[in-house]
């Protein structure tokens, strides 16, 4: 079976708060491998798109104005489960609500400045990377690098 991959970002919040390094670096010692990144402006086109779910929501705009108001940092991470396990860290959708050990749990109180998105289904995480990323710009890691991460030695990853 392969493994999952999952779109996530750090919210311009986490660039100027200089939290993007500990925000990786978790990622980091749970397993994941990062296979995209990239630090970019998003447009408000972008965001808008992004967040139209959310269109007739009276937090759009400012959540617009949020998302385009600095550099984001935006990364493919792979890994066992992927989607879920990453939501898992972020926490809930508001700072204050989040557990302690998550990233916002332990990093925001805001309900709009969460630090970080990550996608929430597996359809969501194809739609998003292929909206940041070109296939090229996504690397293929060696398999041998994470065989203490997980037991490969059968014909699952388990
Ligand atoms: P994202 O999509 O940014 O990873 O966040 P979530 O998946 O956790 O939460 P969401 O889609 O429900 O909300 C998107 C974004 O809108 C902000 N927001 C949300 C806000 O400013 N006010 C609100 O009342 C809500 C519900 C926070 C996250």
């Amino acid at each position: 079976m392969p493994l999952e991959r999952t779109l996530v970002f750090l919210k311009p919040d986490a660039l100027v708060r200089r939290l993007a390094g500990e925000i990786i670096s978790r990622f980091e010692k749970r397993g994941f491998v990062i296979v995209g990144m990239k630090l970019t402006c998003i447009t408000e086109d972008f965001a808008r798109s992004h967040y139209a779910a959310h269109e007739d929501k009276d937090f759009f705009e400012p959540l617009v104005r949020y998302t385009t108001s600095g550099p984001s940092l935006v990364m493919v991470l792979e890994g066992k489960d992927a989607v879920r396990v990453v939501r898992d860290m972020l926490g809930r959708t508001f700072g204050g609500d989040s557990p302690p050990g998550s990233i916002r749990g332990d990093y925001a109180l805001s309900n709009r400045y969460n630090l970080i998105h990550g996608s929430d289904s597996l359809e969501a995480a194809v739609v998003e990377i292929n909206r940041f990323f070109n296939p090229e710009e996504l690397v293929a890691h060696n398999r041998e690098n994470i065989k203490w991460i997980y037991d490969m030695t059968g014909t699952e990853i388990v």
